[in-house]
This record gives C-alpha cells, structure tokens and sequence, in this order.
C-alpha cells in the first residue's frame, strides 16, 4: 500500500505517495537525528507541509492549520495539535527501500505529549482547522466505527 490520502480543511482531498512527498519536503535525514534508537530515512514534517501548501494553494492565502489528525491502515489514529508538530517527522525509507512493516509512512513526534503518537501504516493524514484552536491535547486510539452491515452481524 503506496496510497496516502490528503485531507485539507480548505483545499479539499488529494492523493499523494512516500516517495512524492520527500521529493516536496526537498532534505532528508536519518530518522536517529530526532528520534534515538529509530531507523531509517525522514523528512521534517514542517518543510513538507510548507512546501505542499504552497504547490497546491498557488497565491492564496491559507490560515495555518490548529491539528493533524493521522489515520493507520489498522484503524489507529491520532489527533494531534499542530503546536506538538514543531520536531515531527515522516519516517518513508529504510535503506533505499519503502518501509516494510511500518509503511507507506510513520510519523515521529519527538516533543509531542506521548510515544503513541508515532503512528505507524499511515494511510490517510488529515489536516484540520477548528475553534478549539490551541486548547485542545492530543489523543490516540483504535477507531470505534462500524458500518452497517458489521453492526448486524454482531447483533
Ligand atoms: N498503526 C499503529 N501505530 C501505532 C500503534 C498501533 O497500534 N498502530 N501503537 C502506538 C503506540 S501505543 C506506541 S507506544 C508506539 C510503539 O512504537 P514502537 O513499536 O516503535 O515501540 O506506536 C504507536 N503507533
Ligand atoms: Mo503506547
């Protein structure tokens, strides 16, 4: 699974994969710089967005966004304040390669409030502006949703 699904509060959805998104963040690093004990290649997760934001918004201006909100191929999530985001980075390789296990991308949250928030299998990253702005903290979990369909059966 290569896919990563973008949503933005402003612009709407996107598609995008690892490899794209660390040829837009431009510098990568090795993810140990940030996160002791860690392996393999990152990009800041900062210089992604600004460089995102700015290819896909061209002259317009986008308020900044309060929360990022990262969903994992296994139903973990993770909401987090964008203020926890200063160090994060997006872990995409090891050795050259896409990540095995951990893949499409994992992020790292080295000053955020918990180790939980290094999501792993991320699948879908959405990018959030609310009034709460600021005062919220960040939390973490298996995603309790159920269709139809999975409700009756359990019934
Ligand atoms: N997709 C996914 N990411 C996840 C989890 C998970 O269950 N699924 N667990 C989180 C929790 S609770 C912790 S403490 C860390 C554990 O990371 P580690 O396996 O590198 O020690 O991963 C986080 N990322
Ligand atoms: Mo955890």
């Amino acid at each position: 699974m290569h896919e990563i699904k973008i949503e933005h509060f402003e612009l709407g959805a996107f598609t995008t994969s690892p490899e794209e998104m660390a040829i837009l963040a431009g510098v990568s690093f090795p993810i140990a710089h940030r996160v002791p004990g860690a392996v393999g290649e990152a990009f800041d997760w900062q210089l992604w967005y600004s460089a995102w934001i700015e290819k896909v918004s061209g002259a317009d201006a986008i308020p900044a966004p309060s929360e990022l909100t990262v969903e994992a191929a296994d139903t973990f999530e993770a909401f987090i304040p964008w203020d926890q985001l200063g160090e994060a980075a997006v872990l995409y390789g090891q050795n050259g390669e896409p990540l095995q296990k951990t893949g499409p991308i994992r992020l790292y949250v080295p000053n955020g409030s918990s180790k939980c928030l290094n999501v792993k299998s991320i699948v879908k990253l959405r990018i959030g502006h609310n009034a709460a702005n600021g005062t919220e903290e960040a939390t973490y979990g298996f995603k309790h949703t159920f269709s139809a369909d999975e409700l009756r059966k359990n019934k």
